[in-house]
Order: C-alpha cells, then structure tokens, then sequence
C-alpha cells in the first residue's frame, strides 16, 4: 500500500494553499487571521506565482499597478510605491515579497516543492495531498491557488529537441543569470503578449531578430508612465472605500474611462471623431457607451487596425502584422508603445507561419517552408494550457474515486468557480468559469480567498460538514458562462486560449465569465447568505482535530 493510499486518520493543517501568488499569499494570511493551522506549497524558490516565473525582459502587466494590487491590508497600501502606471515584472514580484513579509506568511511556505497529487478521503471527508519532496500532508480544506496561466504549453512543433543554440521560454526565464543576447541572432514564436512585451528587448541587442507568427494580435498602446499623484492620494485616503468600491464595477477596478456617445446614435464623421478622441486618450475599446455591440466592435476593431498599420513602414510587414481574422477582445489583446515599430528596424523580419510554416527546428536555426534560417537563441512566446492547464497538472482524485481529469473530460465544469461536483471541500480560486482574466485578478484572488474562507467558517460553524456544489448547479454555471460569452463579441467565434483552442485536443468550452465582478460576487454571497442552496451538504464522521 502506497502511502497516498493508506487511510487518512487525522488532518495535518486545516487548510493547504497550493502556490503563493496573489491568491496564495492572501489565502495563507487569511487562515491564520481566522485561527485556522495552514501550510503552503510552492513550486518556485520564492512567492510570486506568475511574477516570478515569467521573468523575461519587458514583462509588464497591462492592468495598472494601483489597481493590481492588494487593498485588504490599508497599512499595507499606504506603505508601498509603484515606480510606473503599470509595473514590471521584477517590481511586482518585489511587491508580493513584501506584501508576504508583512504578512509574515513566508514561513508557512514550503518552497521548491510541487504538489503531485491530491486525494478525498470519503471515510473522514479529508484530503491528503502528495508534494515532490516523498511527502504527504492531509487537511480539511485544499486550497490550490495555482494561478490560470501557470502551465506552460510545450511548443508542438518537429526538432524542438535538437536545437544546439540556447533556448528560452518566457514563462520560465532564467532568475539566477542575465541572459545575453548580444550579437546573436534570435528567433521568437509567438507573438502573444508576452512575444509582443520580449520582441522589442530582444530588438535592442541582438545582430538579427525573426519573429515566428502564426496569428497576428490586436496591439494598443500601455497606459504606463508616471503614477497620477491625486489618484495615489485618492486610493491611501480610505483603502477600504476602494475595496468596496472595486467589487461594484464590471471588471473589479476603478472605474475605466470610457466615451459617453452611443455607436448607434452617430454617424459615419461623428463614429470616427469618436474613436479618434479615443484614440488619443488611449480608451479605444470603450470608446462607445454602447462598445459591447458587435457593429460598434466592428468599427473599433477596424480603427485600431488602422491605426497599428500606420506604425508599420514596409507594407507587406503592416499588412501582416495587423490581425484580420479575429474582433478585437476575441483573444487577448495586447499593449505595447514600440512593439509594431520595432518591425521598422533593418535586423528585424517577421516571418508569417501560414504561409510559410515551421518545417523543422534544425540543430542549428529553423527551416520555414520556404527557407532555413540560421539562428543562435531561440525564444518561446508559445502560452500556456489555460485555466484547467494548472489544475490537471495535479492529479486530483475526489468522491468514488473519480479522477477531475474525468469530471472535465469534455471541459471544465464548476459552480461559481471554485468549487467542483464531487471534490467536497476542494477550493480552486482562480480556475474556469470565474471573471478570471476578463477581470482584474488581484480583486478576483481577494474576493474568492474572502468567499472561500467565509465558507469554511459557516461550515466549521455548521458541525464542519463537507460540502460540494450539486451537478445541476455546475450545468446552471456552466449556461451563465455560456449565456455571457454569446454576448461578447468573438468569444465563442476565436481560437483563442480563453476556449483551450490553442491546445491540440483540448474540450473546447469557453472557460471565462464575462458576466462581470460585481454579478459574481453577488451571485457567490447569495449562496452564503441562503445557506448554499446550490450546494451539497455531507456529513463526515471520524474526523480528527488538526494538529
Ligand atoms: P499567448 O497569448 O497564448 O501567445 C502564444 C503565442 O504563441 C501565440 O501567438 C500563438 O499563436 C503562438 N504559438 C503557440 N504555439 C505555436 C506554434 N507551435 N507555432 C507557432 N506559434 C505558436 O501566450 P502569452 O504568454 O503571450 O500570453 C499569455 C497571457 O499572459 C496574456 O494573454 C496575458 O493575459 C498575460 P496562435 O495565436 O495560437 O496562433
């Protein structure tokens, strides 16, 4: 018998917390806060999640730093400065550093370490969860706060083997050296936004730069540069009041500019001194009232084609770097100031994959239909399984047996993103069928981590029964995805990662919520102020006390 098969006798911690990103780091303050013992598991050499893993040159978010950040702490808000609008990669990680040091959550981390596997056991209703180090470690409540764009996807093309040059993958940089490319001749596929944040970097070093692109991405100006000082006063006036605030907002921030005039009340000159106004003040996508229609798209969509095109000297580079196929919004679009120029630089060359495809990756460059092209580094911008990725990364096995790998054979499948039929007591903050990436995910990690625990304490209230969402609240869910994702323009008509397209294989089902933060948070705390009528109670006998 296998020690993951042996009974589970007694919990060793109330709550593991799987990952210290954002979710991970508050989920481990907050089980300390509500009395609860707490162990957390992470893969990495130090919090972060995402910020520490996707540590490539330019990495930036495209959600503003005053934003993406925490508010349940206003010491903590007062305390920390952003350097730009929109933080770097290595500030942000800094941020989460300090955010877990003042929480003083670190030592509760068990760092280096994966965790493998996680089995329900029904005679205790207790988890046991299997780490990398040969280790088991049971609880009540698992909670796997493992990101959604946590498990990169291995790019599927011939010979990624044989390379001999160096080779990198944005979503694992290496942390303990500079990676130099000067002088070297690089190649990049991808051009997602981690290729579109990379590829201008790359463009100031390296002797040639060739840029493998199979799907051309919508790309806008950031809304980086300097921090608005009367909105920084504003936010560390009452952190609490923007907390609160957030939650009542379609995408969980502050409210985003948007234009005041309706696409259908203008005409042709008016629709374009619209989007031109827009233009300037960088709130293209809102530059309607009305932007959600698919005619107001439409003309969105094409302005900023335009408008990307004109960045772009050689005309057949424009034309193929502006994106054809797909409404803005359809995939996740993209934000650079000096990406499209880029392309304007002599030892800069996009190579378009549709018509001339990858053949082969040779030991010593990559040969394109067409060509071979001799290159020293190779960098992969190629994504991530998103979403359901990171959570059949652990081998997760709930009541009867039955594997999550089974339950979402044809697409992930919860109720109100966090809990799924048949994994009682098994929390997965920041999974499918949430406002997830449509939103902004520092409110989002907040708001689960807060619903989240205020669940495990009407359970504890309740004689700790086990709970679990019941099969015919998961298919409600799964329409209100669905019923939303018809509404936004390209949703459901884009291969895009939001659906598992970008995987060979994978269930197609649109996997982001885009009913909006304040709906969902409503529909989360209507459950629990009803007694989860949605929800299946179980009572547990034998349970132990935790040590
Ligand atoms: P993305 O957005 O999934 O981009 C991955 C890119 O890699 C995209 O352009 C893909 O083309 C391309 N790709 C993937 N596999 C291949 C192969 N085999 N050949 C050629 N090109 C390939 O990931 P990112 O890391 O850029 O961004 C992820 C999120 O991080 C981003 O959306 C933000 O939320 C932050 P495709 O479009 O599939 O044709």
């Amino acid at each position: 018998m296998t020690d993951t098969e042996r009974p589970i006798t007694h919990p060793d911690y109330d709550v593991v917390v799987v990952g210290s990103g954002f979710a991970g780091i508050y989920a481990l303050w907050t089980a300390r806060q509500r009395g609860l013992s707490v162990r957390g598991f992470e893969r990495g050499a130090d919090v972060g999640g995402t910020w520490y893993w996707n540590a490539y040159p330019g990495a930036r978010c495209d959600v503003e730093s005053y934003n993406y950040a925490y508010f349940f702490n206003s010491d903590i808000v007062r305390d920390w400065s952003w350097s730009d609008a929109c933080a770097g990669q290595k500030e942000i990680q800094r941020y989460l550093r300090f955010v877990a040091e003042r929480c003083d959550v670190v030592k509760d981390i068990t760092f280096n370490t994966k965790v493998l596997s996680a089995r329900y056991d029904e005679a205790t209703g207790l988890w046991a969860l299997r780490t990398s180090a040969d280790d088991t470690v049971t609880c009540r409540y698992p909670v796997l706060a493992i990101g959604a764009l946590s498990d990169p996807k291995a790019p599927d093309i011939e010979g990624v083997a044989d390379f001999k040059g160096e080779a990198y993958f944005t979503s694992s940089w290496p942390k303990d050296r500079v990676v130099d490319l000067r002088g070297k001749r690089v190649g990049v596929i991808g051009t997602g936004s981690s290729g579109v944040q990379v590829i201008p970097e790359i463009a100031k070093v390296a002797s040639e730069v060739h840029v493998f692109q199979r799907t051309a991405n919508y790309v806008t100006p950031t809304n980086g540069g300097p921090m608005d000082a009367a909105l920084v006063a504003a936010l560390r006036d009452d952190p609490q009041a923007v907390r609160r605030a957030f939650r009542e907002t379609y995408g969980g921030h502050t409210p985003l500019r948007m234009g005041d005039e309706r696409f259908v009340e203008l005409d042709a000159a008016g629709r374009e001194r619209v989007l031109r106004e827009a233009w300037a003040g960088n709130y293209t996508a809102l530059a309607f009232r009305d932007a959600y229609l698919p005619e107001a798209n439409a003309a969105i969509s094409d302005f900023i084609r335009q408008r990307m095109h004109e960045q772009v000297n050689d005309p057949w580079t424009a034309d193929h770097l502006v994106p054809w196929d797909h409404p803005y919004g359809g995939k996740r679009p993209c934000q650079s100031d000096v990406y499209l120029q880029t392309f304007n630089l002599p030892h800069v060359r996009l190579v378009s994959l549709p018509e001339t495809p990858i053949e082969k990756i040779l030991p010593d460059g990559i040969k394109t239909s067409t060509e071979t092209i001799p290159l020293d580094v190779i960098v992969y911008a190629t994504g991530f399984d998103a979403i359901s990725g990171p959570v059949f990364a652990i081998d997760i096995q709930g009541m009867g047996g039955r594997k999550m790998k089974d339950a979402w054979a044809d697409g992930p499948l919860n109720y109100l993103g966090t809990m799924v039929h048949g994994f009682p007591n098994l929390f997965l903050p920041s999974s499918a069928m949430s406002p997830s990436v449509l939103s902004n995910m520092a409110t989002l990690a907040e708001q689960q981590v807060d619903f989240i625990f205020d669940t495990i304490e009407w359970l504890d209230q309740h004689g700790r029964p086990q709970l679990h969402p019941r099969a015919d609240s998961q298919e409600f869910w799964r329409k209100e995805t669905l019923r939303y994702a018809e509404r936004r323009p390209g949703a459901l008509t884009t291969k895009s990662w939001y659906s598992g397209a970008n995987i060979p294989g994978k269930a197609r089902v649109f996997m982001v919520y885009c009913g909006g933060f304040k709906r969902y948070n409503e529909t989360c705390y209507r459950e629990l102020q009803n007694d989860f009528p949605g929800y299946e109670l179980l009572n547990a006998p034998g349970r132990g006390e935790a040590a």
